[in-house]
């Protein structure tokens, strides 16, 4: 039996995925509402093909429950945060997830860590935890590394098609757990050590936040100079090395803007073009409101509650909110502009700021500047809406003629 420890964005599908693949898993999270829904049968959160895969996994006998169980192979994905200051990984929910495993696993079990990690972490604060506590890791405990790369929106797909990375201490707990990944995973499973897998996942996220950093940039110097960086982009990437990647109001979500910094916080003299590229994209909200500014002023608008921001989930089609360039730019408006501006995404239904609508026509009709922060294909379908009305489109999904750009 696998005990998948951590039931969120990572942890759920995975357990499921295997559930539905003939393994026998049991879901474990702290947060007894979060187990109660699940075990009352209903997802917690939206992803294309999940809910089907919730079904079949219930069928197959998954449970969820608070409780660890006793068993020989553990998945732990649990979040891992940055220390704001330190920019270091801060590994307090893995290790206490890993401290519970331990007073109840057989000998010999296989502890798998899925969250995503900076290079060493293993090494630096879970083995020797593991040590302190009287447990021989290779003997009494194998530590694993097994770093996740499904893209939300695109999960349960991404789940089964992807190639995967496991670092272990030996050959042989590698390929045993290559093998129950294998139950399901079509991809290739790569084994390595447990170093290698922790920087691959930390590199391959900055990989993509230092090329959005470079067209955040490129939109940047284009706006001062009146180009239009669509066009500079569609046409450089017409070149067959160059493949140039969108830029926008910001970067969300809880890895891009996240896992650099584990490399920033760990390498601080060797990280420039690293920290200078999480620098841009973190400016980018600022930017946004900026260019709102401008455009107030230019088009006569002086209140700021007449301007309306459409969406506020962290990008497009999917309902996770976290770190998104929306909240970040509200959040920044408060201290500048004091009067809120007024929000609506189709996506989240509670309501999480002030002024935030649930209704598409009612918030368009309440605002006279409306920007596009997120470019959910509701308002892609819903354009003939936006005619007549004042623009300010960051994510380039509105083709009418007037609309203003980053
Ligand atoms: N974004 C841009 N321009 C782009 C692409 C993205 O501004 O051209 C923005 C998005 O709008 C969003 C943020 O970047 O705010 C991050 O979105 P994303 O789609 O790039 O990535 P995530 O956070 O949804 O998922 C990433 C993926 N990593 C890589 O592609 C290298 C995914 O494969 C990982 O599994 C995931 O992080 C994770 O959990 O680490």
């Amino acid at each position: 039996m696998i005990n998948v420890i951590g039931l969120g964005y990572i942890g759920l599908p995975t357990a499921l995925m295997m559930a539905s693949h003939g393994v026998e898993v049991v879901g474990t999270d702290y947060n007894a509402e979060l187990v109660a829904t699940l075990n009352a049968g209903k997802t917690t959160f939206k992803e294309d093909g999940l809910d089907a895969l919730f079904n079949d996994a219930l069928k197959s006998g998954i449970h969820f429950t608070t409780e660890y169980q006793h068993t020989d192979f553990y998945i732990v994905s649990v979040p891992t945060p940055y220390d704001e200051f330190s920019k270091k990984v801060d590994a307090k929910y893995v290790c206490a997830a890993v401290e519970q495993v331990l007073k109840v696993c057989k000998k010999g079990a296989i502890i798998v860590v899925e969250s995503t990690i900076s290079p060493g972490t293993i090494d630096k604060y879970v083995r020797p935890m593991i040590e302190a506590a009287g447990f021989k890791t290779g003997e009494d405990v194998h530590l694993v590394h097994a770093p996740e790369r499904i893209i939300p929106g695109n999960m349960v797909y991404e789940l089964l098609h992807n190639n995967r990375t496991i670092g272990a201490d030996s050959r042989e707990i590698g390929e045993r757990v290559k093998q129950a990944y294998a139950s399901f995973c079509q991809g290739e499973i790569v084994v390595t050590d447990i170093r290698t897998a922790e920087m691959t996942k930390v590199v391959e996220n900055t990989f993509r936040a230092v090329n959005i950093a470079f067209s955040n940039e490129l939109a940047k110097i284009c706006r001062h100079d009146g180009m239009d960086v669509y066009e500079i982009i569609k046409i450089c990437n017409m070149h067959p090395r160059v493949n140039i990647l969108n830029p926008g109001p910001g970067v969300g979500g809880h890895c891009i803007p996240v896992d650099p910094w584990f490399l920033v916080g760990d390498y601080p003299s060797l990280t420039k073009v690293i920290g200078e590229a999480m620098k841009v994209n973190d400016s980018m909200p600022a930017f946004i409101l900026e260019r709102i500014s401008e455009l107030m002023a230019e088009n006569g608008i002086t209140d700021p509650s007449r301007v309306g921001l459409y969406g506020l989930t962290y990008k497009e089609n999917v309902d996770d909110f976290r770190e998104s360039p929306t909240l970040q730019l509200l959040a920044f408006q408060k201290k500048h502009l004091g009067q809120p501006l007024k929000v609506y995404d189709p996506f989240i239904k509670k309501d999480l700021v002030a002024n935030q609508y649930h209704d598409l026509k009612q918030f368009l009709a309440d605002v006279d500047l409306v920007v596009i922060m997120v470019g959910h294909d509701e308002i892609k379908q819903n354009l003939p809406l936006l005619e007549g009305k004042l623009v300010l489109d960051t994510r380039n999904v509105c083709k009418l003629p007037g609309v203003h750009h980053l």
